[in-house]
């Protein structure tokens, strides 16, 4: 995606030594909390339905560069999240060959390799496209692992748009056929029940009846997908433009959030149910108060119009489909004579939800803070935030 000012690049792969990225953009004078990055990816490593991989890690992130005392000094950030798992993988994972490999090394490197595609995994096309014989060299990067670090460097954009007031949360509204079916008057209150659930469910019945389904689903040895809403508020006006498509913030937001392994849908505001909706129902009325104020009812834009923030909080929802990694067995072929087969199965999760949600939730912050970046400008937070009183 065409980033303008805050832009980064991962590396890494799920069983590899690390995952890392260095980040560049981020303005001089920011405090980074590391114990906050740290509370995002443990966030993200919960969750109902996750699977044995999640206990071996405990995601941590080291800061090497960018940051001095405890604050940025302009120069670009590398953060780094070690794989603990690596320990088992070293030399399955190796960079480099072997010239004597011992025969339980090479017992272990054929263990891991695989042809058998899954069915709804990036391993068809993956090898296709790059000319991949094993298996392992999709699955590597293409896994989810990789959004890990995304949340480290999601966690830095959500620590610079707190210094405008600008904050965000997630929740789940559906796993499988269980959903949120009342939500909690205020967004303080659907965030803290959510942070309480162990899906991240605002209403203890609808939580109890998606871990029902999450453990259904693993007993089958099958898995679920469902639906989780991003909010962020106190938006300035004025994020994203009309005036050429890819800076629309609501397209860039669903590139965003597509792009999360295996979301398929991502909806702003009303969202689908837009298309039975009169203009009459859908469009939110704007009335002026007592004191001058203007406010609206309604939110069926989820905070954009015309592409661009309209002051109103900004609720974007999506879609999960069944990780495809699964104890099920589902027909398919073997890549190493083109014969039918059934997919290859590692260790996975059942559910993964709302992991998935704060990866949302991360990757949201760093399209806001690169639109907040591009709209005030500024070296320093200092010369930011006075940008930000004059805009
Ligand atoms: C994940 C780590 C992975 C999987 C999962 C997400 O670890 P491992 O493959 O070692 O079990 O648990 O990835 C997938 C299910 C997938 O299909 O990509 C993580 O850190 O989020």
């Amino acid at each position: 995606m065409g980033m303008k000012k805050f832009r980064f690049l991962t590396s890494g792969e799920s069983h590899g030594k690390c995952l890392n990225a260095i980040i560049e953009g981020v303005p001089a004078g920011i405090r980074i909390k590391p114990d906050l990055i740290n509370k995002d990816l443990a966030a993200r490593q919960s969750g109902y339905g996750r699977g044995a991989r999640m206990e071996i890690e405990k995601d941590t992130v080291e800061i090497k560069s960018g940051v001095r005392f405890g604050k940025t000094t302009g120069a670009p950030i590398c953060i780094e999240i070690k794989n603990k798992d690596y320990a088992n993988w070293e030399d399955v994972m190796s960079v480099t060959g072997y010239d004597y490999p011992t025969e339980e090394m090479l017992k272990k490197i054929e263990e891991k390799s695989f042809t058998k595609v899954r069915p709804g995994h990036a391993d068809y096309s993956g090898a296709i496209k790059y000319n991949l014989s094993d298996l392992r060299d999709v699955l590597e990067r293409s896994s989810a692992r990789k959004t890990a670090i995304e949340v480290a460097v999601g966690s830095i954009a959500k620590q610079i748009l707190k210094e405008f007031g600008i904050m965000g949360f997630c929740h789940v509204v559906q796993i499988g056929n269980a959903k949120l079916d009342f939500y909690p008057k205020t967004y303080t209150l659907i965030k803290e029940k959510a942070e309480k659930s162990e899906v991240r469910c605002a209403d203890d019945l609808a939580s109890d009846r998606m871990k029902k389904a999450i453990d259904e689903a693993g007993n089958e040895g099958d898995t679920l997908g469902g639906k989780f809403e991003v909010i962020y508020g106190n938006l300035p006006i004025g994020l994203g433009s009309y005036v050429h498509w890819d800076n629309a913030l609501d397209g860039r937001l669903a590139q965003a959030i597509m792009s999360i392994p295996a979301v398929k849908a991502v909806e702003i505001g009303a969202g689908v149910d837009a298309a039975g909706l009169k203009g009459s129902q859908m469009h939110d009325e704007i009335f002026i108060g007592k004191n001058k104020e203007i406010y609206r009812q309604t939110n069926n834009a989820g905070g954009i119009e015309g592409g661009i923030t309209n002051g109103e909080t900004l609720v974007i929802k999506g879609t999960m489909k069944p990780i495809p990694t699964m104890r099920k067995p589902l027909a398919t072929i073997d890549l190493k004579d083109m014969k039918p087969a059934v997919a290859h199965f590692e260790r996975s999760d059942v559910c993964a939800v709302p992991a998935c949600a704060i990866v949302a939730e991360a990757r949201t912050a760093i399209i806001l803070v690169d639109e907040l970046l591009s709209k005030i400008g500024g070296d320093s937070l200092a010369e930011m935030k006075a940008h930000y009183e004059q805009k």
